[in-house]
C-alpha cells in the first residue's frame, strides 16, 4: 500500500443513526418507536440498554457540531426518528420535533457541511408496528406520507435523501432472527417486510421527487454480503454462496435496480411463501432513478454448504447464541466462524472485501453512482492516565479500507465519498454500549466527549484528501 489521493469532488464525512445518540425519547414530543418497546423489553439488549439517553445529542447537538468542524467534516450522514417528526407515524407532524431537525440542518448549511439524510434508521412508530409494521404493505404507504412531509418542511435542506438504512437488517434480523426491534422469527414475515420496504422505497422516493423536483438527489443505503465459499474448490460452497447472494443482496438489487425479483429466488423461497404480497405495478413503482446507491461496508462472509442432515455448528457465524438464523431458506448454509484478526463485534477483517463489492457493483450497474455510506470498527479504546484516547487498531482499519476505496476508484468505481461509521461512540442496538465505533469516545458517565487519536488522523486525511495506508499498517504491526 502507498499514498493515494482522492478524486478533488471526493465528500469526506461521518456518519451517525437518530435512536443510536439522540436519546430524549419522552421530550420534544416524540412517540415511542419499535426500538424503544423492543429496548425495554427485558433479555432483548444487553444489560436491559436502551437509548433512552444515548448520547444525548439532542441536548448537546451543537457541541457535536463544533466538533464535526473540528474535524474538517464535508458531509454528515443523520438519520431523521420518523416518531420524533409524526409521534403516530401517520397524521400529524410534531412541530417540536421537525424544529430540532431544521435547526440542526441549518446550523450544518452554515458550517458548510452537507446533509445526507437517512428517513429510516430502523426507528418505526410503535402505532404503525401494532398495526403489522413492515409486514403490513400500508406502512410503506405511511412512509411516503412522512417521506413527502420531510420534503416539505426540509427540502431546501438535505443535499441527498436516503429513503432507507440497510432493509436488510430492517426484513431478516426484525422479522427472521428477531435480534432486532420487533424481535419476530418468521421466515415469511422476513420476506413480506423485504418487499414492502423496497416498496416503501420505490414510493418516498417518488413522493420526494413530486414535492421538490427531478433534481433532488435520491438514494438508498444497502448491507451487501460479500461472500467467499469456505472451500473455493468446492462447487457445492460456490453454490452456498450464490444463494447468499439471492437472499442477502438480490432480494434488494433486484427490484431496485433491474426491475425485477430474480427467478431463482422466487425459486428459492417457493416454500416460504408464494410471493402473492408483489402486487401487479409494484415493481415499476420500485425501480426509481437512483442518484447514487449508499454502501455499508464491514466484512466479509465465508460459507459452507452442509451435507444432508448435518446441523451447522456453533452459532453460525456470530447470529447471537441461540439465535435464529437470519439467512431464511438457508438451512443448510453454514456461516463459518471468521479466522485471523478481528474486530470487538467478532468480525473479520477483509479491506479486500470492500474493493470488490464496489467494483463488482460498478461492472454491473454500469454508470451508477456509489457513495460509502458506513465503514467503520469497534474496537476496545486505550484511555491513557492524562484522560487521551488512543485507538491504534480503529486507524488501522479505516486507513486500509481507504486505500481499497482508492484502488476501486482507480479502477473504475464512481465512488463519490466515504462516511466513517462513527462519529461518536453510541447505542450499538442489541449489543448496547459496550461496543465503541466512534471516532470520538463518549463518557457515558458525564456524557464528555473526547476526540480520539482516530479524529485527529481523520481531519488530517481529509485535509490532505490523501491517505497512507502503509504507514500505518507499518506502526500497527498489522
Ligand atoms: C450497521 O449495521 C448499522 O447501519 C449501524 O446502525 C450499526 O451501528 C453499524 O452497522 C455497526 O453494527 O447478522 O449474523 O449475518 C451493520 C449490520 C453487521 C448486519 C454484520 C449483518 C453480519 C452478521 N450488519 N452482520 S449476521
Amino acid at each position: 500500500m502507498t499514498q493515494r489521493r482522492f478524486p478533488d469532488s471526493f465528500i469526506w464525512g461521518s456518519a451517525t443513526a437518530a435512536y443510536q445518540i439522540e436519546g430524549a425519547a419522552d421530550e420534544g414530543g416524540r412517540g415511542p418507536s419499535i426500538w424503544d418497546t423492543f429496548s425495554h423489553t427485558p433479555g432483548r439488549t444487553r444489560n436491559g440498554e436502551t437509548g433512552d439517553v444515548a448520547a444525548d445529542h439532542y441536548h448537546r447537538w451543537r457541541e457535536d457540531l463544533a466538533l464535526m468542524k473540528d474535524l474538517g467534516l464535508q458531509a454528515y450522514r443523520l438519520s431523521i426518528s420518523w416518531p420524533r417528526v409524526q409521534p403516530g407515524g401517520s397524521g400529524d407532524l410534531n412541530p417540536e420535533g421537525v424544529a430540532f431537525y431544521r435547526d440542526l440542518l441549518d446550523a450544518l448549511a452554515e458550517a458548510g457541511i452537507d446533509a445526507v439524510v437517512t428517513l429510516y434508521h430502523w426507528d418505526l412508530p410503535q402505532e404503525l408496528q401494532d398495526a403489522g409494521g413492515w409486514v403490513n404493505r400500508q406502512t410503506a404507504y405511511a412512509f411516503a406520507e412522512y417521506a413527502r412531509h420531510m420534503a416539505r418542511e426540509l427540502g431546501d435542506r438535505v443535499k441527498v435523501w436516503t429513503t432507507l438504512n440497510e432493509p436488510w437488517c430492517s426484513a431478516y434480523l426484525g422479522y427472521a432472527s428477531g435480534v432486532h426491534a420487533p424481535g419476530h422469527t418468521d421466515p415469511a414475515e422476513a420476506l413480506t417486510a423485504a418487499h414492502h420496504l423496497n416498496l416503501a422505497h420505490g414510493l418516498a422516493a417518488t413522493a420526494i421527487r413530486e414535492e421538490l423536483g427531478d433534481q433532488a438527489q435520491i438514494s438508498i443505503t444497502l448491507n451487501l454480503h460479500v461472500t467467499r465459499p469456505g472451500d473455493p474448490e468446492r462447487a457445492a460452497d460456490l453454490e452456498a454462496a450464490h444463494r447468499v447472494d439471492l437472499i442477502g443482496n438480490h432480494i434488494f438489487l433486484g427490484p431496485l435496480l433491474d426491475g425485477t425479483y430474480p427467478t431463482e429466488l422466487r425459486e428459492l423461497t417457493r416454500h416460504l411463501t408464494d410471493w402473492s404480497f408483489v402486487h401487479e405495478g409494484d415493481l415499476n413503482l420500485i425501480r426509481q432513478r437512483l442518484d447514487v446507491l449508499g454502501v455499508n461496508y464491514y466484512s466479509t462472509n465465508y460459507v459452507r454448504q452442509l451435507p444432508p442432515g448435518e446441523q451447522p455448528s456453533g452459532d453460525s457465524g456470530g447470529h447471537g447464541a441461540g439465535a435464529a438464523s437470519p439467512w431464511v431458506a438457508l438451512d443448510d448454509v453454514e456461516f463459518l466462524p471468521p479466522e485471523g484478526k478481528q474486530t470487538a463485534m467478532g468480525w473479520n477483517i477483509e479491506p479486500d472485501g470492500l474493493y470488490e463489492l464496489l467494483t463488482a457493483l460498478a461492472g454491473a450497474y454500469d454508470g451508477l453512482p456509489l457513495m460509502v455510506t458506513e465503514n467503520g470498527a469497534a474496537f476496545e479504546d486505550i484511555v491513557s492516565d492524562d484522560g487521551a484516547v488512543h485507538d491504534p487498531d480503529r486507524i488501522d482499519y479505516i486507513a486500509r479500507h481507504l486505500d481499497a476505496v482508492a484502488r476501486a476508484i482507480e479502477d473504475g468505481a464512481d465512488v463519490r465519498g466515504y462516511f466513517v461509521w462513527s462519529l461518536m461512540d453510541n447505542f450499538e442496538w442489541a449489543r448496547g454500549y459496550s461496543k465503541r465505533f466512534g471516532i470520538v469516545r463518549i463518557d457515558y458517565d458525564t456524557l464528555e466527549r473526547i476526540p480520539k487519536d482516530s479524529s485527529r488522523w481523520y481531519a488530517e486525511v481529509i485535509r490532505a484528501n490523501a491517505v497512507d495506508a502503509a504507514a500505518v499498517s507499518g506502526a500497527t504491526g498489522a
